[in-house]
Parts: C-alpha cells; structure tokens; sequence
C-alpha cells in the first residue's frame, strides 16, 4: 500500500485544482459525516444496524412499504435538521472559482443544493422527491413526517421514494451526463466514498483512464487509494477548505 500523504498531497491537489479547464468531483456519504448524517458502512455505519436488502432494493418495498417509508421518514427526520459543513461549502466555493465544474454525488440529503453548489448529478436520486408507483410523477416533498404510506396527489397511488435502490438502474440521463463529465475532466476529487456501489465505484478509474488527474480524499484507504494520482487521508471537512 503506498503511503497516503496529507500535506504534500493537499498541495499537489492545490497546484493541479487551480490549473485545471474541467473539475469533476465525485461525493459519498463520507462528505455529509461531519453534518452529522451516518455514513452506510464503517463505524456506526446505517448497515450495521439495519440490512440494506430489508430496505433498499424493490423487493423490500414491494414486501413492507410501511417498514421502508419508516427507514426513509428517519432519515428524512434527521436529515432535515442538518446543516452543510465545510467541506460542502468548499466545493461550492471551488464552482465558483473555476471555468467548469461537475459535481456528481451518491448522496440522497440535498446538502451540496444547500451549500450552494449548482451543477450537481444526483446519482442515486434525492431524499426530498417522491415518485408515484403507478403514474410515474416525480415531485418535490419535503413533508416531515410522510404520512406512513403516502399517496399521490393525481392519481392516489402510493409513492416511493425518488432513489435508486440496490437491483435498480440508474436513470440513464443521469448516467449519461456523469461520464460526459468523467470525459472531459481534466481534475476528478473522489471524497468520502468506500467505493463499493457500483456504478459510481469505477467512476474515478474511468476519469483517470481518460487522462485526468484522480485525487481521493478519505479518513481511510479505499480500494483504489493506490491507483489514482494522489489519495489524502483526512476528514473531507478539514481537508477541502485547505484548497481555497
Ligand atoms: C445498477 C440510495 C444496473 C438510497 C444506494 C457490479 C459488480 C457487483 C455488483 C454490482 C455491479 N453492478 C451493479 C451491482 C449491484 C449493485 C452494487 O454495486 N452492489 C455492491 C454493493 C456490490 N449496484 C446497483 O444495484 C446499482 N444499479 O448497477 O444498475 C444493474 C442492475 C442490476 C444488476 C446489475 C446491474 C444501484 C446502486 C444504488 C444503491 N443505492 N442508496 C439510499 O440511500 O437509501 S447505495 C448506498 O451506498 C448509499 O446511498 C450511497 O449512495 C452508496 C455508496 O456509499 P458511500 O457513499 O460510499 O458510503 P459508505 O458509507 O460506504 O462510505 C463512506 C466513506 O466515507 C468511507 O470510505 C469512510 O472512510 C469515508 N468517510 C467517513 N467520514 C469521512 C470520510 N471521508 C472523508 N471525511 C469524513 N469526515
Ligand atoms: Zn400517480
């Protein structure tokens, strides 16, 4: 395992950043840590305590949509009251001071939108929307709580949540847009994510495939801490305002 670098990392990282035409970024739940939302795996990780097939997957909802609404209604609770740190407020710093920026995320909290960033792919949908199961509408809903099985304004059918769940595939716009900017990065940040979902887990090998450069940034080493061009080891939250 090569050594994760911190200081010489973070300015190698600033060198690269501020000469760079196109700067993708690549988030996990790792970002939203210091917000105060669980991460998914890891220390007092969401999977720990519940198991994402009971909850996550089509399946499950299609089995107890009272018992996942529940799940989704807790976090939607949580969630809520949180406020973005100051690695969310970096990155929308960092939109703001280069000639283009992406932001993709795995996140489903809305905390990047809070932050002020402004071109964000949201990979795996968002907390706040709700989709109707047979009419397909997908609205904005930020009702704390949902009613246990909420049902759709135009129809009457009940709703889901507007997320992507294990099994399920990613919106294929969506996706779209994520590689056309892993393709014409020449700067990636992968931040706080164990990169284990795929498809967002391949995106930085994908970016540095076509030539950009990939740093990580984690509290810990991923499985691809040695192949991208710089891998720092901290709390995204104090690492990122460190660019500016
Ligand atoms: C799909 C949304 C086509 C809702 C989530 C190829 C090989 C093997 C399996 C597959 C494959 N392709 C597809 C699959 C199946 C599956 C998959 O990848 N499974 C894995 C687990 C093996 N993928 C899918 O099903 C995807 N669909 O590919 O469609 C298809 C379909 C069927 C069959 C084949 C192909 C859809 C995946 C969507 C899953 N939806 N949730 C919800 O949240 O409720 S995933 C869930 O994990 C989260 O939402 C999150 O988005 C995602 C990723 O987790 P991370 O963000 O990385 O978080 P994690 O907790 O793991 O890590 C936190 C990290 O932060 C840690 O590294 C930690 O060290 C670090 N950290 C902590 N604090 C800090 C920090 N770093 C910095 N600073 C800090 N302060
Ligand atoms: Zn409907």
């Amino acid at each position: 395992m090569a050594e994760r670098k911190t200081e010489t990392g973070i300015q190698d990282l600033r060198e690269k950043l501020w000469g760079a035409k196109h700067v993708a970024v690549l988030t996990g739940a790792g970002i939203s840590a210091e917000s105060g939302v669980p991460t998914f795996r890891g220390e007092g990780g969401l999977w720990k305590q519940f198991r994402a097939v009971d909850l996550a997957t089509p399946e499950a909802f299609s089995r107890d949509p009272k018992l996942v609404w529940e799940f989704y209604n807790w976090r939607r609770e949580l969630i809520a009251a949180l406020s973005p740190n100051p690695g969310h407020l970096a990155l929308a710093e960092i939109e703001r001071r280069v000639p283009r920026f992406t932001l993709i995320t795995q996140n489903i909290d809305g905390l990047h939108e809070k932050a002020g960033s402004k071109n964000i792919i949201e990979l795996h949908g968002n907390l706040w929307r709700v989709q109707c199961t047979r009419c397909e509408q997908i609205v904005e809903d930020r009702r704390v709580p949902l009613p246990e099985l909420p049902a759709c304004e135009s129809c009457g059918s009940l709703l889901r949540p507007h997320v992507v769940w294990f099994g399920e595939m990613l919106e294929p716009q969506v996706l779209n847009a994520a590689y056309e900017a892993i393709g014409s990065c020449d700067v990636m940040m992968v931040i706080g994510t164990s990169a284990v979902v795929q498809p967002a887990a391949s995106m930085g090998v994908q970016a540095k495939r076509n030539g950009a450069a990939v740093a990580e940034i984690n509290l810990e080493p991923t499985p691809y801490s040695d192949v991208y061009n710089i891998s720092i080891s901290g709390k995204s939250g104090e690492i990122l305002p460190q660019l500016l």
